[in-house]
């Protein structure tokens, strides 16, 4: 199986497993430790929980459920069962609509039926203009500031508002007064708005980011920019991975929106009658299933992509995971591989690094250019230094279950997080947790979020400095096992006090404040009483 999109990252996953028994995310029996949702719980995301697929073999027909197993969903899926919750997203499955009843809902897991899934079915000229249009050629490059790569075509921003109308309007069909409704994502920056306008006022809204929010100078290029800002401060809440994105978004409303108050100490904004609390909450990984993972994790796995890829098992091991796109700084990455093994030939031989790549939003042009360019690279940089039994470098784009890639990342002595920019990034606290050897080297780019979180103690890389990026790879390897030890022992701790369940009650934490004084005064004035913001990083 090859997975071929960007539904692999944990808020749009889609390395999925296929089952027929309705999944195995059990409830968690440690109730004190549970995120509690205040309210009745709606989830919004682009990505659906679980995917209903037909299976033709022989004359056979029959329905499998697709489930994926990464963070945000495993994570909130969950919740939505304890919660009986709702989830409204895209049903882009053959069999949903046909197992689904008349308002295209269905429960979900199929063995216990615990909360209700909601699809919308969406058009394919909806999903190219909304998703791989105004998403993905006009927000992703905008929020990561490469404005040459906006690509404005006709008609895609219309889709986009038709598209977050309609889960809107799924949305007030399933809200009540003490309802939550949680948005992921950057799919969804007009319907706030729309929901709050179309729900009962004592109902919250929240939205999480999970990409940067670009800088004023940057975000002037935004088309639409004063209605995508309008439609956020629909929210009651809306959330970031640092407080560096949370100030450029306070500091976009005040050029943009002249008659929003934006009070910067408490992080909140006051737009047309309305507040929106601005939070900084960083996003963790399940950090005990990877450690979990990696520790059972059959050795037979990584002997078969060893032998599959001609890696030798005594290899020193560099990796390198990342779904392919231009964010991920991989052409970076191999520039500085190359000088390495330039200026340090004894490595030659004896030192592999396999780059996991997932191709990615491959209907986009700049995402076809930028594989093409990795692969010829990855091409180029072998000719030059491999030998009859060696490669330096090992490039892999098939996939990968998730017990494997947690084995990967146990075995490799050294971890290469590179991007450009980004706004998290959750491979970097996979390979931490995945460590339990404790003797791992992770090196980080300064530009992502998670080195806010763990850059004190990995080895920090500006992705751009091909000459200092070579010397730190020289540097990891080089670097004595006492002293590797101590660095991931701190990066593990900070992984297992900030997983994916404290980032959830955090979320949870905030979002309570907001429904509560909904709840309570009916509107959305904030309790001036209430504490100021604080970082949580
Ligand atoms: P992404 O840009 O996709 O996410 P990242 O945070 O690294 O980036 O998450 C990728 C996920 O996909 C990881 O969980 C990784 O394990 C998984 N993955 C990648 N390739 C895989 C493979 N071949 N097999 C199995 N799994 C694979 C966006 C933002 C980030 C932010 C996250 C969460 O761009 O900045 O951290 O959302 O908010």
């Amino acid at each position: 199986m090859r997975v071929t999109d960007e539904r692999l990252s944990s808020t749009n996953t889609d390395n999925r497993s296929i089952r027929t028994d309705g999944g195995d995310r059990s409830l968690r029996t440690d109730r004190s430790r549970e995120p509690n949702c205040p309210g009745s719980l709606i989830v919004v995301s682009n990505r659906q929980p679980y995917r209903h697929e037909y299976d033709e073999s022989d004359d056979e027909r029959s329905v499998s459920v697709d489930e994926p197993t990464g963070g945000l969903t495993a994570g909130l899926d969950p919740v939505c069962q304890r919660t009986n919750g709702t989830w409204i997203a895209w049903g882009d499955g053959d069999a949903d609509f046909d197992v689904a009843d008349d308002r295209h809902c269905v429960s979900v897991p199929p063995s216990s039926g615990a909360y209700t899934l909601r699809r919308l079915d969406l058009s394919e000229d909806a999903v190219d203009s909304y998703y791989r249009g105004f998403s993905n050629r006009v927000l992703w490059p905008l929020c990561h500031g490469f404005t040459d790569l906006l690509e404005e075509r006709p008609n895609d921003f219309e889709w986009y508002r038709s598209v977050n109308d309609q889960f809107a309007t799924a949305v007030a069909d399933h809200a009540d007064d003490d309802s939550v409704v949680w948005i992921q994502d950057y799919h969804f920056a007009l319907a706030p708005r729309t929901i709050r306008d179309s729900i009962p006022s004592s109902a919250a809204v929240a939205q999480f980011w999970h990409i940067p929010w670009p800088t004023p100078e940057t975000f002037r290029d935004c088309p639409a920019a004063v209605g995508i800002l309008e439609g956020l401060l629909g929210n009651d809440l809306l959330g970031f991975h640092v407080d560096r994105y949370a100030k450029n978004f306070l500091e976009c409303v005040e050029r943009a929106l002249p008659s929003a108050t934006v009070d910067r100490d408490r992080h909140t904004v006051r737009y047309d009658g309305e507040a929106t609390t601005v939070v900084a909450t960083p996003m963790g990984v399940d950090a005990k299933r990877y450690d979990r993972n990696a520790r059972s994790a059959d050795p037979s796995r990584l002997s078969s992509v060893f032998s599959t890829n001609g890696v030798s098992s005594e290899t020193v091991l560099g990796l390198g995971v990342d779904r392919l796109d231009y964010t991920k700084g991989i052409p970076e990455r191999l520039a500085a591989l190359e000088r390495f093994f330039e200026r340090n030939p004894r490595w030659r031989g004896s030192f592999t690094f396999v780059q996991k790549a997932t191709p990615s939003r491959t209907e986009i042009p700049a995402y076809q250019r930028y594989g093409e360019f990795v692969r010829d690279e990855v091409e180029r940089i072998n000719r030059r230094f491999a030998t009859e039994d060696w490669r330096p470098i090992v490039y892999t784009d098939s996939y990968l279950e998730t017990e494997t890639l947690a084995a990967l990342y146990r075995r490799a002595e050294v971890m290469i997080v590179s991007p450009l920019v980004d706004g998290m990034n959750l491979v970097a606290q996979e390979y931490v947790a995945s460590s339990s050897d404790a003797d791992g080297t992770l090196l980080l780019s300064d530009r992502t979020g998670a080195h806010e979180r763990l850059g004190s103690h990995a080895f920090t890389i500006d992705p751009t400095d091909v000459d200092g990026f070579a010397r730190r790879i020289d540097d990891a390897l080089s670097t004595p096992r006492h002293e590797r030890r101590r660095r991931m022992s701190a990066l593990r701790n900070r992984v297992f006090d900030r997983d994916i369940g404290w980032w959830m009650a955090t979320q949870f934490d905030w979002i309570r404040r907001v429904h509560d004084d909904r709840q309570h005064e009916g509107h959305s004035d904030l309790d001036p009483d209430s504490p100021e913001y604080t970082s949580p990083i």
